[in-house]
C-alpha cells in the first residue's frame, strides 16, 4: 500500500527503514506540533500503511524538532463544535479515532518524545505502547486552561497508569511536570539525554523486533482487553479467530464447505 496514493501529506513525515520500523513524524513546528483534523487524518492514514505494510513491526510516532512532541489540537482552527480546516469547514474531534486506532493497531506503537507533551499531545503518547522520552520532555493536560478536556482515554488511561489521586491532580491542577517527574509517575518507560532520543527509540524498537509478533499482538490485546471493555474483547476475540484460521482444524471447516461435504473433526483432539 502507499499512502501517497491516498493522501499528500503535508503535516506529517512518514519514514520506513529496513529494519522494519515506520516513523511518523508530526511536521508542524511553527504549533510546537499541535494538529489539525487533517494533521490527524495524516497519521492516521500513515497508521493504517504500517499495520498493513508486512516488513513493518513497529511504529514510532514523533515531534519534528526538540521543542516538542505535540501541543494537542491547535487553538487557532478551535471552533463551537470541534476543530474545523480552512477549506473543509467540517468540525470534527478525530484525535479521539486515532486514538483508539492507536489501541487498535496490532504492532506496538512507541512515542518518542521530545519537547512538550501537552494537552492532546500528552494523550496521544498515554494511548501509545511505550514512550521514551529525552531529558528535556515536559508533560501535562492544559486543558483546564483553554477551556477543554479529554473524558475518554484521557482520563481513563492516565488514571490507569498513574492512579486516581494522581490524574486527578494532573486534570484540574494542570501543571506541568517534568521527564523525571513522568518517570517516577510511570508515565513514561525511560529518559535519555536528548541527543540519544532516536537512537535509544531505535534500540527499543530493534528489541521489540526479535521477539515472536504474534506474541506481540495478543499481549497487546490482552493488555487492553480489561481496559477497552467490549472493544477490547473484541480486539482479542479477533486476534484468537485470526490465529484459528491459520490452523488445520480451521481450514477443515472451510474446505468441507467450498467442496459440499460434511466436516470431518474427528482427527482434532478434545485438548484437556
Ligand atoms: C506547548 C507550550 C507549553 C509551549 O510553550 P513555548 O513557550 O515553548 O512556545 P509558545 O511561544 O507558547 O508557542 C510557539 C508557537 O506555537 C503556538 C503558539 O501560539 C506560538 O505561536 P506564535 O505566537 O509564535 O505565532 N502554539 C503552541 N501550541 C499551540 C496550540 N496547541 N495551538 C495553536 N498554537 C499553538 C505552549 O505553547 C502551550 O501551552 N500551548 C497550548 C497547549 C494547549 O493548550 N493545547 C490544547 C489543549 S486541548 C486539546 O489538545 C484537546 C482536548 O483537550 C480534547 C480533544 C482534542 C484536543
Amino acid at each position: 500500500s502507499d499512502v501517497s496514493a491516498r493522501l499528500t501529506l503535508s503535516d506529517v513525515i512518514y519514514e520506513k527503514c529496513e529494519e522494519g520500523i515506520a516513523r511518523i513524524t508530526i511536521n508542524r513546528p511553527h504549533r510546537r506540533n499541535a494538529f489539525t483534523p487533517r494533521t490527524v487524518q495524516e497519521i492516521m492514514c500513515c497508521l493504517d500503511d504500517a499495520r498493513d505494510d508486512k516488513d513493518v513491526g513497529v511504529i514510532v510516532l514523533r515531534g519534528s524538532g526538540d521543542l516538542a512532541f505535540c501541543s494537542g489540537g491547535d487553538q487557532g482552527v478551535r471552533g463551537s463544535n470541534g476543530y474545523v480546516d480552512s477549506g473543509e469547514g467540517v468540525p470534527r474531534l478525530n484525535v479521539l479515532d486515532l486514538q483508539i486506532q492507536i489501541r487498535r493497531t496490532p504492532k506496538p506503537v512507541v512515542a518518542s518524545v521530545a519537547g512538550y507533551a501537552v494537552g492532546g499531545g500528552h494523550i496521544l503518547h498515554m494511548v501509545c505502547d511505550l514512550t521514551i522520552a529525552a531529558d528535556n520532555a515536559v508533560f501535562g493536560q492544559t486543558g483546564p486552561k483553554v477551556g477543554s478536556f479529554d473524558a475518554g482515554y484521557g482520563c481513563a488511561a492516565m488514571a490507569r497508569i498513574v492512579g486516581q489521586k494522581r490524574a486527578r491532580e494532573i486534570w484540574f491542577l494542570a501543571r506541568l511536570y517534568s521527564a523525571e517527574d513522568a518517570l517516577r509517575m510511570g508515565l513514561v518507560n525511560t529518559v535519555v539525554p536528548l541527543a540519544q532520543l532516536e537512537e535509544e527509540t531505535a534500540v527499543w524498537c530493534r528489541e521489540m523486533l526479535r521477539n515472536s509478533p504474534t506474541a506481540l499482538r495478543f499481549l497487546k490485546a490482552s493488555l487492553n482487553a480489561a481496559e477497552d471493555g467490549h472493544a477490547g474483547l473484541v480486539q482479542l476475540g479477533g486476534e484468537a479467530t485470526r490465529l484459528f484460521y491459520g490452523s488445520a482444524e480451521g481450514q477443515e471447516g472451510r474446505d468441507a464447505y467450498n467442496s459440499h461435504r460434511a466436516p470431518d473433526w474427528s482427527k482434532f483432539t478434545r485438548t484437556p
